[in-house]
């Protein structure tokens, strides 16, 4: 039986603001999907987001949601957490908003491990302000505010989340749309800071720019980079030239922020 989306969905506010071809709406059904797979509390859960085309998400869907300043996702839903930690709180945002502008945020939540799921949608650029370079922007490519090739090294979200502290992190690109609800729900039922790195598309800013001719184009790069963990570990470091690793990257246990701050409170009111 097909999948009921719109359980999930806020009829009243569609259309959604997506082109044709992005990929944040293959993200999105993802993550409603691995909601689905969790059976989540909808009055018990909380999506987040910052500012941005994937940052509308909540916008969409039927739980609380909160649509917050730009960068500032994982400190509205890091208040959220400890001020109930029984809830499930979810981040969703863009490469720009995550890792630019709230790239302080969300390295510190990381380091914190506190107990939410960020799912990170990864197209490379500023999709929604008419594409300029994000720190996720491949060294060379095209964006509004490097016309002539961008010079900046670029930043691997998944090794950062992992550097900063994360203790689920993961990664899928929208080309492998199924294995994106099994990842978010691993991630949705670890304890600790979990991300998820979806890489997606951006035709209308990126694409064009770019000389991919269509979204086929784009969604055939994605499937080409891939290469599962498991798949990698037999291949050389030249055949991994031009590569990403997909499926779990890291996963450890280690004391949650929220229980920890419990503690404190503990030990400072001498319970
Ligand atoms: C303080 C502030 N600075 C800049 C902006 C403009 N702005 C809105 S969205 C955005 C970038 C969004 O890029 P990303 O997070 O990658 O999301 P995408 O649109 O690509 O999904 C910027 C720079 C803003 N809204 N607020
Ligand atoms: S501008 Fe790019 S990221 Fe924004 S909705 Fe269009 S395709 Fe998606
Ligand atoms: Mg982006």
């Amino acid at each position: 039986m097909a999948f009921d989306y719109d359980k999930y969905l806020r009829p009243g506010k569609l259309p959604h603001i997506w082109c044709p071809g992005c990929g944040h709406g293959i993200a999105m059904k993802g993550l409603l999907r691995a909601i689905d797979i969790c059976e989540l509390d909808k009055d018990n859960t909380a999506i987040v987001s910052g500012i941005g085309c994937a940052s509308r998400l909540p916008g969409y869907v039927d739980f609380n949601t909160l649509h917050t300043a730009h960068g500032r996702a994982a400190a509205f839903a890091t208040g959220v957490k400890m001020a109930k930690p029984e809830m499930n709180v979810i981040c969703v945002g863009g490469d720009g908003d995550g890792t630019a502008i709230g790239g302080n945020h969300f390295i510190h939540a990381c380091r914190r491990n506190i107990d939410m799921t960020y799912v990170i949608f990864n197209n490379s650029i500023y999709g929604m302000t008419g594409g300029q370079f994000s720190p996720c922007t491949p060294t060379g490519a095209k964006a509004s505010t490097t016309t002539y090739g961008n010079p900046d090294p670029v930043f691997d979200i998944s090794k950062l989340s992992i550097g900063a502290g994360a203790t689920y992190v993961a990664r899928t690109t929208a080309f492998h749309a199924t294995q994106i609800d099994k990842l978010v729900a691993e991630g949705i039922k670890h304890k600790g800071m979990a991300v998820i790195e979806v890489l997606d598309d951006c035709p209308t800013t990126y694409g064009r720019r770019n000389k991919f001719r269509s979204v086929v184009d784009m969604m055939k790069r994605l499937k080409e980079i891939a290469v599962p963990v498991a798949a990698a570990s037999k291949m050389s470091a030249e055949q991994l030239e031009g590569k990403v690793l997909t499926g779990v990257l890291y996963k450890e246990d280690k004391p949650e922020y929220c229980e920890q701050y419990a503690q404190v409170i503990k030990t400072a009111s001498g319970a």
